[in-house]
């Protein structure tokens, strides 16, 4: 079991070759995690997704463009592939399974937040009907329809894109009165979602589990009443 040090400095490598897009390293230091028992999941928010933050700082500041971006989507994704396994055997199953339409709005190519939401959902035992990236706003409501899923899920991480998303809730109620949805993505929050018209917000991948519980249940209390 790695000490609270050594996992600051494993957190750290994780975040700097993420950043500094070296795969190899990335790949190297989640093994390492692993080996010395860090937890799966920090070592993928608080190391991988970090140094994609830290990035994302230097492209603001024009220090990267977006190939650089890109060479760190690709090095993130190579420490998901080793850590993934075992936040899944690590996860906890939740008693409540419910099924989830996931994507990222129309226009809107940033998917990796989306992953990571995906993941842990489907660490806790869900169902995911992954739409992907760039999904045509009638797709939720098709796929919602198909599946007969309780909870949508809808990603936006751009302040244009996010603006189909009252358009998509608007769509899925008319189709669905029942059907819960929930949004997130790095410019939404909780007023965002309220404004929109949404459930249910979650700021992380860490949280949006929980959220689309509260949602179920929400669900099955109305039901009751009934
Ligand atoms: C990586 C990145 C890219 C990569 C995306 C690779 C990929 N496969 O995703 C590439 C290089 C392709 C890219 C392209 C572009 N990008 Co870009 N990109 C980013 C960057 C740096 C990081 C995003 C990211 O992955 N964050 C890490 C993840 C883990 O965090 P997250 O996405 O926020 O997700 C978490 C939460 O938000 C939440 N969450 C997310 N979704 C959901 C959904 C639900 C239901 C819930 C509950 C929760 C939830 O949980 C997630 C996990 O904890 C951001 C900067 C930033 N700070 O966000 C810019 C950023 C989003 N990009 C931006 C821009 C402008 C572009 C381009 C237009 C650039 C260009 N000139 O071509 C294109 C857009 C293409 C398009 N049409 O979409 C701008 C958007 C500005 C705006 N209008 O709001 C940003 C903010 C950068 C900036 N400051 O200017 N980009």
């Amino acid at each position: 079991m790695a000490t609270e040090e050594r996992t600051k400095e494993i957190l750290k490598m994780l975040h700097t070759a993420v950043c500094n897009f070296e795969e190899d390293d990335v790949v190297k230091w989640s093994k390492i995690a692993l080996e010395e028992g860090v937890d799966p999941f920090m070592a993928t928010m608080e190391g991988l997704a970090d140094g994609m933050m830290e990035a994302g700082e230097k492209y603001n500041k024009k220090e990267y463009f977006v190939p650089e971006l890109l060479m760190c989507a690709d090095a993130l994704y190579a420490g998901l592939g080793i850590l993934k396994p075992a936040i899944e055997v690590s996860g906890r199953k939740s008693e409540v399974k419910g099924s989830i339409v996931l994507g990222v709005v129309e226009g809107d190519v940033h998917d990796i937040g989306k992953n990571l939401v995906k993941l842990m959902f489907e660490v806790a035992g869900w169902t995911v009907y992954d739409l992907g990236k760039d999904v045509p706003l009638d797709k939720f409501v098709e796929e919602q329809i198909r599946t007969e899923s309780n909870v949508v899920g809808i990603s936006a991480l751009m302040t244009t894109s996010m603006l189909s998303m009252p358009e998509v809730i608007k769509r899925l109620r008319a189709k669905n009165p029942k059907v819960r949805i929930m949004i997130g993505g790095a410019p939404v929050n909780p007023e965002v979602a309220e404004k929109y018209g949404a459930d249910g917000y979650a700021k992380d991948a860490g949280t949006a589990v929980d959220e689309a519980m509260r949602l179920l249940k929400m669900l099955k209390e109305e039901e009751l009443k009934k």
